[in-house]
């Protein structure tokens, strides 16, 4: 896709039940909710993490929190199948030893967006960042490092994951709005998991 991004269709392969399984876990210990941007827009994409921390925006800004601020709790583990797949990947695309402390957790329903942004909250951009997409296909965009450079379009598919590291790991990109559709397994939804290693 570009220097240190590399994408890995069909990775998640036959531990997509699983990881719906874990997934419903985490989400029954801190349920999606739209977060506010600093600028007090409401977020179209719901989101929750697992992990040592979670990553999370208010009209103070954005950080990662150790703790939930919907309960006060600390966000929920990381299952060892997600950072192990998400290990796994991360050495298939070049990156072995990744060790991600936080797992944010995108919920994308038809009409939700991600505009183009960079990830930089984190304090190591050596190591990748990994993405595993669930449910129905989104449009991916892919720029550069600059906010004005031309996005690529990829469509990423259900058990698709990226690996985005080395010059990559700061370029622009966004999600475009979510067409309707009906997912055998996910129902009418897209989710999207992030893998950081953060501190
Ligand atoms: C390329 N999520 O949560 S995943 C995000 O589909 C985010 O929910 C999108 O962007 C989603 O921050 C895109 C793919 C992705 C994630 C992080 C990247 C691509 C990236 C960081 C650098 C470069
Ligand atoms: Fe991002």
């Amino acid at each position: 896709m570009a220097e240190g991004a590399v994408l890995l269709r069909g990775f998640v392969g036959d531990r997509e039940a699983e990881l719906i399984a874990a997934l419903r876990d985490i989400v029954a210990a801190a349920p999606f909710r739209r977060m506010f941007t600093p600028g007090g827009h409401r977020m179209s994409v719901a989101m929750t993490n697992c992990g040592s921390g979670g990553w999370v925006t208010d009209r103070s800004g954005y950080r990662y929190s150790p703790d939930d601020p919907e309960t006060g709790r600390p966000w929920p583990a990381m299952p060892r199948l997600l950072r192990d797949l998400a290990d796994r990947a991360a050495t298939s695309g070049g990156f072995p030893g990744f060790a991600p402390d936080v797992c944010l957790i995108n919920r994308y329903v038809p009409g939700a967006k991600m505009s183009l942004h960079q990830d930089k909250d984190e304090l190591d951009f050596g190591a990748p960042i990994v993405s595993v997409s669930l449910g129905l296909p989104a449009i991916f965009m892919f720029g550069g490092l600059k906010r004005s450079d031309k996005p690529r379009r990829f469509r990423l598919e259900h058990g698709d994951i990226a690996v985005w590291g080395g010059p990559s790991r700061l370029f622009y990109h966004g999600v475009a709005p979510l067409a309707e559709g009906n997912h055998p397994m996910m129902g009418p939804q897209r989710l999207n998991l992030t893998f950081r290693k953060v501190w």
